[in-house]
């Protein structure tokens, strides 16, 4: 993909968050390893996520994300849908999934952002979209924001696996 040449002025205060990013796979795996499947399918309650199905959320997410940030990158101002994450989850059956075939999907879809964002020139990281619920957003604003639900879901995991007793 060619994004916006001349490729000068590339983003160097993004390194860092797009370090974040690229490392997301990489984490994950170094907090499933060693667990077994009654650790990583367990609820701590009624309507409550497992691990295996944070993973899911989050590779949902990697692959929704990745289509809204090829949509503002290719067309002005895109309308960026909303998606219900509960269904999502219920969806994608992941209690059942292989939870490392999951985290290879997750892998590839934020390969893919992570080769787009790398290449953004400093001005296309103000480019926009509308969001269906929260309204206009740059890239800028929406790579801080993926950045920080995946730091969060990291220590949501962590807890998850005190909880299960790993
Ligand atoms: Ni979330």
């Amino acid at each position: 993909m060619t994004l916006f040449q001349p490729l000068r002025g590339k983003s160097a205060d993004r390194l860092d968050v797009i370090e974040a990013l690229r490392l997301l796979p990489e984490r994950l795996r170094e907090e499933v390893e060693g667990l077994d499947e009654a650790q990583l399918r367990f609820r701590p309650g009624d309507g409550q996520w497992s691990i295996k199905e944070v993973i899911g959320h989050l590779r949902d997410f990697v692959e929704i994300d990745y289509d809204r940030l090829a949509r503002m990158i290719a067309q002005e101002s895109p309308l960026l849908l909303d998606y219900d994450q509960e269904t999502l989850v219920r969806e994608g059956n992941y209690q059942e999934a292989d939870v490392r075939e999951v985290l290879g999907e997750l892998a590839n879809f934020r390969e893919q952002t992570v080769r787009v964002l790398t290449e953004l020139v400093d001005a296309n990281w103000a480019r926009q979209g509308r969001h269906e619920e929260t309204g206009r957003i740059s890239i800028r604003q929406f790579v801080d924001q993926w950045a920080q639900h995946e730091a969060m879901h990291l220590e949501h995991i962590r807890a998850l696996k005190r909880q299960a007793g790993a």
